[in-house]
């Protein structure tokens, strides 16, 4: 961002200015917002996010993690990432203010920042990394976790959009950012993982459409995340496992956090919309998104904390 410009959510961002607004807040919150580098992309760039917190989460698994971007095109992911730390930071709301300070807040706008820099100088429907695979580029950042990696749903050839890598964590953006994640999982209650397009809210696992560990509380919780986030503007949404709800699919990060971390509460939202304008979605439809979806996710941390 220049100098006397804002942050909004009229417009979709550049890597650049998300990252600077990140820095803004830490230092305009120097108390409450940490800026974290959880890692380092393959050309370099840091996979940056912040923490924050008002020193009142006390105990066990009291942080929510809210990550966004692995996948490059999908940018009201982001969008709607942003929109949510700038609530939990400036709502008035007291039921927000009131989650927003229990709890502790990782929130990562950009894990794959290579690719989402490619779909703004170059091609807006790049999804994957930017590691070069003899004539190909990119692996699927989300098939590329240590968690049944390349077990299914994935492939093995580095031209296709689902390449897994050549071994789990060959990416440098998913390989430091994991070794960050590890080192927090304990703290952490919930995770979220933003994508688009699709209206749906998934739960482990990808491999199979068995309902396995606690998928009974879970299920539960994300029917009722779902109808919160229908009663603002009536956006429906379609909830269950990955592999019974949207297609078989292995070494995602949210099956990582769950299966070899043990997070509780391990969600992903395919956010708006059904495919009218898929990855595309038009600016204006940002707020409305981010509005239903603060929601949803608020009522996911809610229902969590009484378990
Ligand atoms: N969809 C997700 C994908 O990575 C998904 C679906 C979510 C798979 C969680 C596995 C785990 O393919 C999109 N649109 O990226
Ligand atoms: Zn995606």
């Amino acid at each position: 961002l220049r100098a006397g410009d804002t942050f909004g959510w009229n417009s979709y961002h550049t890597i650049e200015e998300i990252y600077n607004w990140l820095r803004s807040l830490s230092t305009k919150y120097p108390k409450i917002v940490t800026l974290v580098e959880a890692g380092r992309s393959h050309e370099n760039r840091p996979v940056l996010g912040v923490k924050v917190s008002f020193g009142k989460a006390t105990g066990q698994r009291q942080a929510v993690w809210i990550d966004s971007n692995i996948h490059a095109r999908e940018w009201i992911s982001g969008a709607v990432n942003t929109y949510i730390l700038n609530a939990l930071l400036t709502s008035t709301d007291r039921s927000i203010r009131n989650l927003a300070e229990r709890h502790d807040w990782y929130i990562f706008p950009v894990l794959n920042p290579d690719g989402f820099h490619y779909t703004y100088t170059t091609n807006r429907m790049w999804r994957k990394t930017r590691t070069p695979y003899g004539l190909c580029v990119g692996a699927d950042p989300n098939r590329n976790w240590d968690y049944k990696w390349n077990q299914g749903g994935s492939s093995s050839i580095p031209c296709t959009e689902t390449y897994a890598g050549p071994r789990a964590f060959s990416e440098a953006c998913t390989a430091s950012t994991s070794r960050y994640l590890g080192g927090i999982a304990k703290e952490l209650l919930v995770y979220v993982s933003f994508h688009s397009y699709s209206q749906m809210l998934l739960l482990p696992y990808g491999h199979t459409a068995q309902h396995l560990d606690n998928y009974n509380v879970t299920y539960p919780i994300a029917v009722e995340a779902a109808n919160s986030l229908t009663k603002r503007y009536g956006t429906r949404y379609t909830v269950g496992n990955v592999a019974e709800t949207i297609y078989v699919a292995t070494g995602s990060s949210m099956d990582w956090l769950k299966g070899v971390h043990h997070v509780p509460f391990a969600y992903t939202y395919e956010l708006r919309d059904t495919g009218k304008y898929g990855f595309l979605l038009p600016a204006d439809q940002i707020i409305p998104t981010a509005e239903e979806t603060l929601d949803s996710v608020l009522t996911i941390v809610r229902e969590a904390d009484k378990i």
